[in-house]
């Protein structure tokens, strides 16, 4: 093989043993049970990510039929909502395990004899291969939330912090001008993140660090929870309907202090690290306490430029935009990446968590959630005008 397609099987060899380290520590029942309505099975997210490698590299790729049809509706997941999926007819930890390897096994053959044609968009630079790597991460990173909500201790030993935030308060001027948004030319980019095309910006600030538990305290301690001013009307209707009061696996533990459930054990809030699993509802309403607002996409993109820190790998960060097409926008290589999300149910989430993959973590990489939902390992730095 050469070194391109080694890298790829290198990639997705990668990808896999993430996968495997993440489940084997745990019991079959672990592994089968529905630990929380919002999310999947986890062995079902470990033979979904086996069907999509058989979607994309055999049957795309080589034109071979299906091994067994009845997973293209089982591990579709526009077929059956998450919190359905524990009652589907899916494949045990053991079969899984053993269905998955013999999909990689004939996957590594094609590889081995395609031609990488760079006139093929599929395969150019290795495109769809890069694809399938990148979503088996993204759906480790989805089983990391599914296990962080299972509510028993987690043997794999709680796995890594986002790092702590020295420095959080300061500032980063971004001047005003025209900057290139999104890319042609990032050979894995997903396709919502293209094209690359000139956006205009004033100038504006943008916090250095993502906000930490610290600042995100002193936002409770001042009642903030409590001030319907501070928050949108959608996000205080949420607010109450919820009872929200604090993010989510935070729990008082007497006069200021807040412990936090990290895998099934109680730590002492650590403060200086950035805030996670708050909504957008939660760091919109933060944003106009501290009189700040949440960035725009374009300006976290732009600002990633200009030495803000902690942009990439530490908290995926909440932004004001909506989930929509770049001017030009195609889909590809299926509707059901990209497209039929954008609109104003989503809100964009920029730069990658302590849990996302390097091959996924990027400054065009555009993430989305609905703006109520905690479960993802976000937090969010805020921004205000010039
Ligand atoms: C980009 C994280 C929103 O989990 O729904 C996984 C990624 N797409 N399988 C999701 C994805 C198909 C997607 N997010
Ligand atoms: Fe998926």
């Amino acid at each position: 093989m050469g070194d391109v397609k080694q890298g790829l099987a290198d990639a997705l060899d990668g990808a896999r043993r993430r996968s495997l380290g993440l489940l084997d520590p745990l019991s079959d029942a672990d592994q089968l049970a529905q630990h929380s309505p919002l999310m999947s099975p986890l062995v079902w997210d470990l033979a979904h990510v086996g069907h999509y490698e058989e979607l994309w590299l055999l049957r795309a790729v080589a034109r071979t039929q299906p091994i067994d049809p009845a997973h293209d509706d089982i591990y579709d997941a526009f077929k059956h909502v998450r919190k359905e999926r524990a009652r589907l007819a899916i494949l045990g930890p053991a079969e899984a395990r053993r269905h998955i390897a013999m999909v990689r096994g004939r996957v590594l053959d094609v590889l081995d004899r395609v031609e990488l044609d760079p006139a093929e968009r599929l395969l150019a630079d290795g495109f769809v291969y890069g694809m399938v790597a990148q979503h088996e991460h993204q759906h480790d990173e989805t089983m990391l939330a599914t296990l962080q909500l299972m509510g028993s201790p987690y043997p794999h030993g709680g796995g890594p912090r986002p790092v702590p935030a020295a420095g959080a308060g300061t500032e980063v001027l971004v001047p005003g001008g025209p900057f290139i948004m999104g890319t042609d030319n990032d050979p894995f980019a997903y396709d919502n993140e293209r094209p690359a095309h000139v956006v205009d910006l004033d100038p504006f600030w943008i916090d250095t660090f993502p906000v930490t538990n610290r600042q995100y305290l002193a936002f409770i301690e001042a009642g903030g929870y409590d001030e319907p001013r501070f928050w949108s009307e959608a996000g205080w209707a949420h607010r109450r309907a919820e009872a929200l009061v604090a993010p989510l696996f935070w729990a008082p533990a007497g006069g200021s202090s807040w412990t936090v459930r990290r895998y099934g054990a109680e730590i002492d809030l650590p403060l200086d690290e950035p805030v996670q699993h708050v909504c957008w509802h939660e760091a919109d309403a933060y944003a106009r306490f501290a009189a700040q607002r949440l960035p725009t996409e374009a300006e976290w993109e732009k600002a990633s430029h200009y030495g803000v820190e902690r942009i990439i790998g530490d908290v995926w960060q909440w932004t004001s935009s909506d989930f929509a097409a770049y001017p030009g926008f195609d889909w590809f290589p299926y509707k059901e990446y990209s497209e039929v999300f954008y609109g104003s149910d989503y809100k964009v989430l920029r730069g990658g968590s302590w849990a996302t993959s390097p091959l996924v973590a990027r400054a065009t990489f555009r993430n989305w959630d609905y703006p109520i939902r905690r479960q993802i390992f976000a937090g969010f730095r805020c921004a205000r005008d010039c």
